[in-house]
């Protein structure tokens, strides 16, 4: 009785909500505009629409994003990159420069473990590396870098990343996730509360 703590008023939290509505509608009309003969305007009825990745990654946010393939694909519920507009949605929250960075570190993790195994091998880390590196670097200089970054990271010594390891790794090489973010120049603004 009496100790609750108000942290914001009632006109405070309806101005939050209308940001969020707002927000939901940018994005879809963002959707939209990816595929306009696909994507109706009226979703009062949940339509089963999604959109092909070939289209999602023309978007100016990720086109010239090296991962932005697998981006799309591990946000598309059925693993191809075919992309609801839940899946979208998705997409932008956790990318969004205010999203946690525990959340951009869990979504790294997935978008690097290729084979989809929970955990990153040698091979993940490697195609990873390639992409980072725009195939500057020779195969030996990947291997390389590989052996080294597992050496490092690998803190239970079973020649694979776990996500605790992953953990470790970004720590030490912040790079690693310098792609997880959505520039601030970008027309969406996340409005989450
Ligand atoms: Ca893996
Ligand atoms: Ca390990």
């Amino acid at each position: 009785m009496g100790n609750k703590q108000t942290t914001f008023t009632d006109e405070q939290l309806e101005a939050f909500q209308v940001k969020r509505v707002d927000y939901h509608l940018q994005l879809h009309s963002r959707y939209r505009e990816l595929a306009p003969h696909l994507v109706p305007l009226d979703y009062t009825n949940n339509p089963d629409i999604s959109v092909p990745p070939t289209l999602i990654v023309t978007m100016p946010e990720l086109k010239e994003n090296p991962f932005r393939e697998r981006i799309v694909e591990t946000f598309s519920e059925d693993g191809q990159g075919n992309q609801s507009f839940n899946d979208f949605v998705d997409m932008f929250s956790a990318f969004c420069e205010t999203s946690p960075r525990e959340l951009k570190m869990i979504y790294a993790f997935k978008i690097y473990d290729y084979n989809r195994d929970s955990f990153i091998c040698k091979e993940d880390l490697k195609k990873t590396l390639n992409k980072l590196t725009k195939g500057d670097l020779t195969p030996e200089e990947v291997m390389l870098v590989c052996d080294k970054a597992m050496e490092e990271a690998d803190l239970d010594g079973d020649n694979k990343l776990s996500f605790a390891d992953f953990e470790n790794m970004i720590s030490k090489a912040p790079d690693f996730i310098r792609y997880h973010s959505i520039s601030s120049s970008s027309p969406v603004q996340p409005h989450i509360s």
